[in-house]
């Protein structure tokens, strides 16, 4: 529990050197190891449940909405109709939660690899994990590279939810995963990807954006705000494989009915337009 002192939660990992995000901890509600990770769920002072694997924060009760809103509506109303839904990792659930408001959407196949996080969020997650009982929603458990290359040319949207590129996600952020995706896609398929930190990870950023350039005729970085992720500030990586697409302007838009409806807490039209907006050091890295 060497992450815990003094009833304070801290973040310390050398992907963001010199700082770290504390939460008050309220009560430990689980610590295990489970095949591939570290799983800690925590009762924070003020955030929440807490999800944390290998000493990360996965989610918070209090703000997971901002990050999982984002990382689905972005890309699936920048999608005229998508119909098919490819998740890679997602354990959490609430990747599954947000793509059910969308009822074009006809299946998600969900490819999380490691099993527990999917018994931990059923649990301790109850509101980011309700959509698995949705018929919609195909789980395997498995690796998300080997079921991309058994499935060519079949899903309108693919969203990966990752954690950092650290250990076994690293290669969720290279060239060679970015052509399985591109070779799952339909025509006029779209990537959407948990893309980083404009703050800690400009480089790598700025090296996936490049490679997806070559691989992809519309790229784009959109970005939300989250207090408990690194910095406050998390990208997604977008990519098109129709030229028409513009990510900034939505092709689909929900009724002031559907929005209700729909219980959004981040999204609206207006922060999907602004998603796309670099401050300026970030717009020249990526220009260059
Ligand atoms: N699953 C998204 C995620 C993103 C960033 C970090 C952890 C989880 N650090």
């Amino acid at each position: 529990m060497d992450h815990i002192r003094n009833g304070w939660f801290s973040e310390i990992k050398p992907l963001w050197p010199g700082q770290c995000m504390s939460l008050e901890v309220e009560e430990v509600l689980l610590h295990e190891k489970s095949k591939y990770q570290d799983v800690l769920v925590f009762k924070s002072k003020t955030y929440g449940n807490v999800l944390v694997l290998d000493g990360v924060i996965q989610c918070t009760e209090r703000d997971e909405f901002s990050y999982q809103e984002m990382i689905v509506h972005l890309p699936l109303n920048s999608h005229p109709n998508p119909k098919k839904v490819l998740v890679i990792g997602g354990g959490d659930g609430g990747v599954i939660r947000e793509i059910l408001k969308h009822d074009c959407v006809e299946s998600i196949t969900q490819c999380e690899i490691d099993e527990k996080v999917i018994e931990v969020s059923k649990v301790y997650f109850p509101n980011m994990s309700c959509g698995y009982n949705s018929p919609k929603v195909y789980t395997y458990v498995g690796d998300g590279f080997e079921f991309m290359k058994k499935n060519k040319n079949t899903f309108d949207v693919i969203i990966t939810d990752s954690s950092d590129p650290d250990g076994p996600a690293e290669v969720l952020f290279q060239e060679d995963y970015y052509i399985l995706m591109k070779d799952a896609l339909r025509e006029g398929g779209i990537v959407c990807t948990q893309g980083e930190c404009i703050w800690l990870h400009l480089d790598l950023i700025k090296k996936m954006h490049m490679f997806c350039r070559s691989l992809f005729p519309v790229v784009d970085y959109g970005y939300c705000t989250i207090p408990t992720y690194p910095s406050g500030q998390i990208g997604f990586m977008m990519c098109s494989k129709n030229s028409e697409t513009n990510f900034q302007n939505p092709v689909r838009k929900w009724s002031e009915e559907e929005k209700l409806k729909n219980n959004l807490k981040y999204y609206n039209e207006a922060v999907h337009n602004a998603a796309f907006v670099l401050p300026e050091f970030a717009k020249k890295k990526l220009k260059e």
